[in-house]
């Protein structure tokens, strides 16, 4: 069994496609371990996303994941950072397989519903981040 991190981003939350993306994620079979609804503030995306602060795009990938409610979750079932990501698709919506989450209701590159940790140091940091052991079921 594997962890990862997921992240129903504020474009989808605000669209209403959370309900049909925690379908999507049970369909796949994750059990879902957490899940919270938070307001991401600025240095709590900033620290977030620290891997990118030199991008280009790393204010306006701030500016987005701060301007309303996310879901954050920690998924388990086995490979599941992989299944994950394919479940979610390409980074970029245009380039996702038909069916995909990103696919289905992302908008562009950097708004892009979903967020998936991309590798067994980033998943135990990202889950880290977020969830104490205790709130692990
Ligand atoms: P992913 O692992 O698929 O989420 O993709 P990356 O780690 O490469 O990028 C993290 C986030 O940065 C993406 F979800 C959206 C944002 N991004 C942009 O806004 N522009 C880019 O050119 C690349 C990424």
């Amino acid at each position: 069994m594997e962890r990862t991190l997921a992240i129903i981003k504020p474009d989808a939350v605000a669209a209403g496609h959370a309900g049909a993306i925690l379908a999507e994620i049970e369909k796949a079979g994750f059990s879902i371990r957490a899940l919270r609804m938070i307001r991401l503030s600025r240095p709590e995306a900033e620290a977030f996303y620290a891997v990118h602060k030199d991008k280009p795009f790393f204010a306006g990938l701030v500016a987005f994941m701060t301007e309303g409610p996310v879901i954050v979750m920690a998924l388990e079932r086995e490979d599941a950072i992989r299944k994950w990501r394919d479940v979610m698709g390409a980074t970029n919506p245009d380039q996702a397989a038909g069916g995909t989450i990103r696919r289905r209701f992302g908008a562009s590159i950097e708004r892009n519903a979903t967020h998936g940790s991309d590798a067994p140091e980033t998943a135990a940091f990202e889950v880290s981040y977020f969830f104490a052991g205790h709130e692990l079921t």
